[in-house]
């Protein structure tokens, strides 16, 4: 996303070249109200912030007055869509000085990218626009002003969040809303709540109570079948990013002891959110969290500070440090459940969803080795967990461990049914695949929940970490950002793997990729940070380093880079 100040070019009309007629029901949604409270969440002058992949992500203090307006905008949709929306104050791996929002549709998805336009419009809409653009994204979504409306909200443990979240239920309320503050809690719990909230029950009860019990009995279900017991595969110390991840997974430890000891590092009573620990650190500096103490061969892994995404890792023998990422996780799930479905005997239509970070090297062992269909979508967990709505199972992983397995009701239903039905070694297949489908966050890619599935295979399969590493050996890759003037001169297609502008940016990778074995480059404009990213892999890191910095140089060239020319060397 990234901010800027200056005039907003996207909306749609300012309030003296419109016309604006008012039906009666749009009246009936109380504008002096909003105006008043707006006056009180005012719009820095000229800051225009996007609706990005992940939300709204900024520096908090420019955010109050787009928590206030995310409250509105939350009370429209849910008279839209007549279902309880959620709002999530968070800024996930952001440093601690930021935040962000964003909103949850009423199966507990992203919001639908129609909607992100009016968030965007919303949030830049000076004060004297807000009214008409309120009526504006009424009237084009037809919404229903009579409507009862329900909003759910959580936020992470940033000092900034108590506060924003009271701004965002003041929109809430302005507008007529009802609401539900779930306090703290992580971003891929609140998804479950609106989940829960919007199927009556059926997927699980919404409170946080409901969520611990829900997985914890589906992870003890499972494990009591794995043979092996010994201690080697049941303690794991997981590094949490100093954030709400180790606040819910304390609250919930005691309730798959029996299953699994957490040992917690970076549980928040010390260190800073994010700082030199988390997953997205792990992932990208390929490194150890600090305050892990890791001796070899020991299975470790890294929350990120919402605790949507996970990474496992481990030092070797020799000290060597071995990161498991998105795709392994992807792999193992998907072999397991390949597996279930083999002993049951039933052939479903089962999908894989990457994006272009993938490393070839799982992709390659996916489709060639485990024969499953793999899917390429672009960066962003909506687009991933869209494209996996289409298979009866759908797998679907970011490789910086964002991700989670969807069935469809049918599949659901049918399983239910198999486990009562079948007999024997088949039945027993069928319940293990009964109590994982309750074990994964059907909502959103959830660290606790992964963390249990991982947990839970490993224990069944009796793997230790370093096998299930040595699945497939990554090819080695390396990835960079260059900062240009304007990174929208940079578009892509082929699901990002594909520059289609600047002319001329393609042709220059194509030709440095040949230079190179076994390698792939691409670039794209970041949707959370003012870059343009680089990826590059290759069959040796220092072919891969070599690429990415070739790359990143036309990129500097042919896409406007500003400031000092990429330097060779990390
Ligand atoms: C956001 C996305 C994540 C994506 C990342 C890419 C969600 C919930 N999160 O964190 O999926 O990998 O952005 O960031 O969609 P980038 O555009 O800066 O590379
Ligand atoms: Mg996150």
């Amino acid at each position: 996303m990234g901010d800027d100040w200056g005039q907003p070019d996207f909306c749609p009309k300012s309030s003296q070249e419109q016309t604006i007629h008012v039906g009666q029901d749009l009246l009936d949604m109380d504008l002096g109200a909003v105006t008043k409270h707006s006056a009180s969440h005012a719009k820095p002058n000229g800051l225009i912030l996007q609706y990005g992949t992940a939300g709204f992500r900024t520096k908090a203090e420019h955010l109050d007055h787009v928590m206030f307006r995310m409250g509105l905008l939350a009370v429209l949709r849910s008279k839209q869509t007549k279902s309880t929306i959620g709002v999530m104050v968070t800024a996930s791996h952001n440093p601690e000085e930021d935040n962000g929002v964003k909103l949850v549709d009423p199966l507990g998805e992203m919001l639908a990218p129609s909607w992100e336009e009016h968030a965007t419009c919303l949030a830049n809409a000076e004060e004297q626009d807000m009214q008409r653009v309120l009526i504006d994204i009424s009237k084009k979504e037809a919404v229903n002003l009579q409507q009862d409306a329900f909003i759910v909200i959580g936020r992470d443990t940033r000092s900034s969040s108590e506060k924003l979240s009271q701004s965002v239920i003041d929109g809430v309320t302005v507008l007529g809303g009802q609401f539900h503050d779930y306090g703290l809690l992580t971003t891929p719990q609140l998804h479950y709540m609106v989940y829960c909230r919007n199927t009556s029950g059926r997927y699980g009860k919404a409170t946080t109570e409901g969520y611990y019990q829900k997985l914890s009995k589906a992870f003890l279900e499972l494990t009591k079948q794995a043979s092996c017991s010994g201690d080697e595969y049941r303690s794991l110390k997981v590094d949490c990013a100093n954030g709400i991840g180790a606040l819910k997974l304390r609250e919930m430890e005691h309730y798959f002891s029996q299953g699994l000891s957490v040992q917690l590092f970076n549980d928040g009573t010390k260190g800073k959110l994010n700082h030199l620990c988390g997953a997205d650190f792990v992932k990208s500096h390929q490194k150890p969290p600090q305050g892990m103490e890791m001796k070899s061969n020991e299975r470790c892994c890294s929350f990120d500070g919402d605790a949507d995404r996970i990474v496992y890792y481990y030092h070797d023998a020799h000290g060597r440090f071995h990161l498991v990422d998105g795709d392994k996780i992807a792999t193992l799930i998907s072999s397991f459940l390949k597996e279930l479905l083999l002993e049951i005997g039933e052939s479903l239509n089962f999908g894989v969803v990457q994006t272009a970070y993938a490393n070839g090297s799982s992709t390659r062992y996916l489709e060639e080795v485990m024969k499953v269909p793999v899917y390429c979508t672009k960066t962003g967990v909506k687009h991933l967990h869209h494209k996996a709505q289409e298979f009866d199972i759908g797998v679907y992983f970011e490789a910086n461990g964002h991700g989670t397995a969807l069935f469809s009701t049918t599949v659901e239903m049918k399983i239910k049914q198999l486990a009562e039905e079948l007999e024997d070694k088949k039945r027993k297949a069928a319940k293990m695949l009964e109590s994982i489908i309750d074990l994964f966050n059907q909502a959103a890619g959830d660290a606790i929940s992964d963390m249990l599935v991982i947990e839970a295979i490993l224990a069944l399969k009796g793997l230790t970490v370093q096998q299930w590493d040595a699945l497939y050996t990554d090819l080695p890759n390396r990835q960079l950002k260059v900062k240009v003037a304007d990174r929208r001169v940079i578009s892509t297609t082929d699901a990002e793997r594909q520059a289609v502008t600047p002319p001329g940016l393609q042709e220059a990778i194509n030709d440095l990729v040949k230079k190179y074995k076994l390698s792939r480059a691409f670039v794209r404009p970041s949707g959370t940070e003012d870059v343009v990213r680089i990826y590059a892999e290759a069959d040796s890191q220092e072919s891969a380093d070599s690429l990415a910095h070739e790359v990143s140089l036309a990129v500097f060239q042919l896409a406007g880079g500003i400031g000092e020319r990429p330097q060779p060397g990390f």
